[in-house]
């Protein structure tokens, strides 16, 4: 038997059927010998290459791509009180040189903050050179004593795309704020995964910063993965690290910052979204392989089969598609295994009989068939691919649906987060966000929601009966 004998775990058997997919669609190998980091194989890099490929495309725009050092010297590190006191217990810190100890001790980057700023202090001088905005994907280190799970709690996250800006004003910054908010969003239509963005609780947002958005995707067991995170700084870093610009007047004036990142947690959430019991289901876009070529060689004909699918090849990759043909001595069930497994959007399938009439068989990853004339072939097959794209963000946010329930108070609340996420009406004190914390055993994840599957109500503290505010609560990764 080839590798690819014995199947997949149900995806009712989500962590089961997570940990077997890494493995099974060659995305992650969980055995390196170092608790919570874990080796990309090749086709998961791919898809790595595809998401980030995206990711950049649209940074691109209107930010610059740049490249810090990772290791940050203790004593910017430990300028930003708050900063510190958020990261801590995570740092890995990098004590010796060969035999020798370090006269200052380095922190392997958990973010790039205090690497960063010291330099924006120097680069920044006038209000002409704002706003600045320059992003970097590189690895970090966070020692998380959480549960570690690949792609989405990492002691080193490989894929950290970690966005810097600099304004002029707190409303310039706010204002790119929302800009990074349309980004993420645009970022995760094109993964066909739908997002739920909130304001995350001030004892929730991130070390230094004024608040937090956060994009949560809900996974299929129901809980939330945090899946990028847009911070408005303020002026609290500009302040420790000395970042002020020239105003048109002559003055000195400090500056406003936000950042905002985004970690391999996308893939996890795209695998997770989209894949089914035979395996990955990725978005044409996402797809390392995007159509497959499976000739069907029988006695007749072998010789122009063969052809055809060359030719076909040849025709695919012309229209720009990433094409494999599978001509290798198999049956065909193996090899329809073997690519479904690893998320292929399109077969192609071409024997005898298709050649006399003229046609190929086309079959979407959902199983759909469709038989497309062999003339002008890449237009049948870009108008499919599109459809099957259009039909997996559909059927995502058809799930995404079924997971989101608005209540009305604590016991329909309970029941809610056991299938997905409680929309509740919340008065915004801390008490009663801990009271429900502790009832459900869940998060407040936050409130200010920006989501087109949740309508917009009003009502009364769901705990005190206060007027409330609408907030999504959820069990999170
Ligand atoms: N400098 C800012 C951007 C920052 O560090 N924000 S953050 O701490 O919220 O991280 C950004 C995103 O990285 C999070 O929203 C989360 O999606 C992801 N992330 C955080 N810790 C992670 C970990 N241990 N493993 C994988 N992804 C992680
Ligand atoms: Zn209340």
């Amino acid at each position: 038997m080839s590798e690819d004998s014995g199947s997949l775990p149900s995806k009712n058997n989500f962590s089961e059927w997570y940990n077997e997919i890494l493995w099974r669609a060659e995305i992650m190998d969980v055995r390196y010998p170092v608790k919570g980091l874990y080796v990309w194989y090749p086709h998961g890099f791919a898809i790595r290459k595809a998401t980030y490929g995206i990711l950049r495309e649209l940074l691109d725009r209107d930010h610059e791509e740049t490249l810090f050092p990772l290791l940050i010297p203790e004593h910017e590190f430990m300028k930003e009180a708050e900063h510190i006191k958020g990261f801590e217990e995570e740092v890995y810190w990098v004590t010796h040189g060969g035999l020798s100890k370090l006269d200052v001790p380095l922190a392997l980057r958990p973010t790039s903050e205090t690497a960063i700023y010291p330099m924006y202090a120097l680069w920044v001088r006038s209000h002409a050179d704002l706003p600045l905005k320059y992003y970097q994907i590189v690895n970090t280190f966070r020692y998380e004593t959480k549960h570690t799970r690949p792609l989405i709690r990492l002691r080193e996250i490989t894929s950290f795309k970690e966005a810097h800006t600099v304004h002029a004003t707190w409303e310039d910054a706010n204002n790119q704020v929302e800009e990074a908010a349309v980004l993420y969003r645009e970022f995760y239509d094109r993964l066909c995964v739908p997002i739920v963005m909130s304001k995350r609780p001030d004892w929730d947002k991130f070390p230094g910063a004024d608040f937090t958005l956060a994009a949560d995707v809900i996974m299929p067991d129901g809980r939330t993965l945090q899946a990028g995170t847009i911070h408005h700084l303020g002026d609290n870093f500009a302040k420790t690290f000395d970042i002020t610009y020239e105003d048109e007047n002559g003055g000195q004036q400090l500056a406003f910052q936000t950042c905002y990142g985004i970690s391999e947690r996308c893939i996890a959430a795209l695998i997770s979204v989209h894949g089914d019991d035979k395996g990955l289901v990725l978005p044409p876009a996402l797809a390392p392989v995007q159509i497959v070529i499976v000739p069907i060689i029988m006695k007749k004909m072998a010789e122009e089969v063969a052809q055809a699918a060359k030719d076909i090849e040849a025709e695919m990759k012309t229209a720009g598609y990433r094409v494999k043909i599978d001509d290798r001595p198999l049956r065909p069930g193996a090899k329809y295994y073997h690519w479904e497994m690893r998320g292929v959007p399109l077969r192609l399938e071409i024997g005898p009989r298709d050649i006399e009439n003229g046609v190929v068989m086309a079959v979407n990853r959902l199983g759909e068939k469709t038989t497309l004339p062999r003339e002008n072939l890449a237009d049948g097959v870009s108008s499919l691919l599109d459809a099957f794209k259009d039909q997996l963000m559909a059927s995502a946010v058809g799930k995404v649906k079924e997971k989101i329930h608005i209540v009305n108070s604590l016991d329909e609340a309970k029941e809610a987060v056991e299938t997905g996420i409680a929309v509740v009406q919340w008065c915004g004190c801390e008490e009663c966000a801990d009271e429900i914390e502790k009832v459900l055993d869940v998060s407040l994840l936050g409130d200010d929601i920006r989501s087109e599957y949740i309508e917009k109500a009003e009502g009364k503290c769901i705990v005190c009966g206060r007027p409330g505010k609408q907030a999504v609560v959820g069990r999170s990764y």
